[in-house]
């Protein structure tokens, strides 16, 4: 379908279509463009092609893989182009599979596969966005009216390195802090795969869980469901559950962890089953809030038990997740495909990690990766999606008030710090014995807020008497010089080679132990 957008065009229309192309009255001047899952990046930028983000071995943990080396400017559900008076052309997908690219003055929408609706609309930003996101509403349901939980994570400031005795600590040492959730994250596993109490939790979940509700929280626990080490006894026993290509190989759900992953095909009745008695037993064990991590693995290009779209079979294993653990669980989706997750989580992190650091010259300069870990990243992608607030409560990631265990300056953790507020969505993984008495008080303040903050334009925000403004975290990084396009040649190649993955993880780890 072919629609021509002109000064009579009505500012908001809904057509069916499975191609529809906006022929626009001139090339415009910036596209935005919105990644496919938490991670990706989420930006306006100008019309020239981005460089390939490094390296390839992270497509597809970070990317949508099909589409990480489309030259045009690209989006997945939705895309918009702001023309040179400032009003901004925008098309959105109604539905799941689709993707929207700017090619000169076209701005084009497809669908994976048959056709659906399409949103469209011309006019400023501040209208634009809120019309699609109601639109979207109307389809997929909006975000619960009541507050996010207030909740702390162990995997900003201990990250694998958790044990009993030591989360024990951190529990205890938390004091009267008005949090709601005290969430376990990765590493107490067996394996991916196997989601059972690892060595470190001799006592077991249950007795973790209780030790938690003693202290008067609900008790939060993190699982990758949807995807498994090569070496798990899952994937060991279950191969038929896990997702092929056309040519019979096992589909990479990405190197993580040191190892391969591969996906669960949540299209297969017997690893439904399988996926529902996990929630089953995970809430048994008394954990009511579940950060659901790594989903993008359920909607991967593959062969399926049932043949589907990808992100429709991706819905269809959300649904059997969210059955499982109840309506009243909490649940975070977290590096999963945005539309295809709405209407069946509470939260979505929608922007990469942050991490002790602003912004890591390797990864951004010379890898030009903008969704790997760092603060910069994170409230960069998270800024450029908060319109999707009245869909699903939005999880920025942590904020950071303690100075120890990060390279964080003042400025940049009150940064964080704001991005949360505004998200209404507060977190933290300080330990307690980091903090100081003076920020142990800021983190309460924090907890305690209540102020609303009201968009100002741009990327600036006002609360109470206060000016927030995220701009400085949304530029993308200098493109590489000469001498740096070379190191990135380097960094590039290293970075695909698993075994120095390894290393850098062991080194990560060996740093980390000395400051926990
Ligand atoms: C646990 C972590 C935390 C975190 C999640 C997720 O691009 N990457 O390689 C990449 C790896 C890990 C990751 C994000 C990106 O972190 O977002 O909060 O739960 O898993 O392993």
């Amino acid at each position: 379908m072919d629609i021509l957008i002109t000064d009579s065009t009505p500012a908001s229309q809904t057509v069916s279509a499975s191609r529809v192309t906006l022929n626009l009255p001139r090339p415009p001047r910036a596209f935005y463009r919105h990644g496919w899952q938490s991670w990706s990046l989420a930006a306006w930028t100008d019309l020239s092609p981005l460089p390939i983000q490094k390296p390839d071995i992270f497509h597809v943990l970070q990317t949508d893989a099909a589409y990480a080396r489309e030259p045009l400017p690209h989006g997945s559900w939705v895309g918009a182009a702001e023309m040179d008076d400032g009003r901004i052309v925008l098309l959105g997908a109604l539905g799941m599979d689709a993707h929207v690219r700017l090619d000169g003055s076209q701005l084009e929408g497809w669908y994976e596969s048959g056709e659906g609706e399409w949103f469209i609309h011309f006019g400023v930003e501040q209208n634009a966005f809120p019309a699609y996101t109601q639109a979207l509403g109307e389809r997929f349901g909006f975000a619960a009216a009541r507050p996010a939980p207030r909740i702390w994570c162990s995997w900003y400031s201990l990250y694998t390195l958790i044990d009993e005795p030591t989360l024990h600590k951190v529990f205890d040492g938390l004091g009267d802090l008005p949090f709601d959730v005290l969430q376990v994250d990765d590493g107490w596993q067996v394996s991916l795969g196997d989601w059972e109490a690892n060595e470190k939790f001799p006592a077991g979940m249950t007795a973790l869980a209780d030790k938690i509700k003693s202290t008067g929280r609900k008790a939060g626990l993190w699982l990758a469901p949807l995807l498994a080490a090569k070496s798990s006894r899952l994937f060991r026993e279950h191969p038929d559950w896990f997702l092929k290509d056309e040519a019979g190989k096992f589909v990479s759900a990405g190197f993580n962890w040191g190892e391969w992953m591969y996906a669960l095909d949540t299209t297969h009745p017997a690893a439904q089953e399988w996926l529902a008695a996990l929630m089953k037993q995970v809430r048994a064990w008394g954990f009511d809030y579940l950060k659901l991590d790594f989903l993008y693995a359920g909607a991967l290009r593959g062969k399926r038990h049932t043949e589907a779209p990808r992100e429709a079979a991706y819905r269809l294993g959300l649904k059997v997740l969210r059955e499982a653990m109840g309506a009243d669980a909490y649940f975070l989706a977290c590096g999963a495909p945005i539309v295809p997750s709405l209407g069946l989580c509470d939260a979505l992190r929608v922007g990469p990690d942050v991490a002790g650091e602003w912004e890591s010259h390797r990864d951004a300069v010379l890898l030009q990766n903008p969704a790997t870990p760092g603060a910069r990243n994170a409230i960069r992608t998270t800024v450029n999606r908060l319109w999707l607030s009245p869909l699903v409560q939005t999880d920025p990631d942590v904020a950071y008030f303690a100075a120890k265990g990060n390279s964080l300056t003042v400025e940049q953790r009150l940064l964080l710090q704001d991005l949360a507020l505004v998200c209404g969505f507060k977190a933290t993984s300080d330990l307690p014995q980091w903090m100081t008495p003076a920020e142990r008080e800021s983190l309460r303040a924090f907890l305690e807020d209540t102020n609303e903050y009201r968009p100002e334009g741009g990327y600036r925000y006002r609360v109470a008497s206060r000016r927030v403004d995220f701009t400085p975290a949304i530029e993308l990084p200098p493109r590489p010089s000469k001498l740096e396009s070379i190191q990135r040649t380097i960094f590039a190649a290293l970075g695909n080679q698993p075994w120095a993955l390894r290393l850098l993880d062991w080194m990560g780890k060996r740093s980390l132990k000395k400051t926990v």
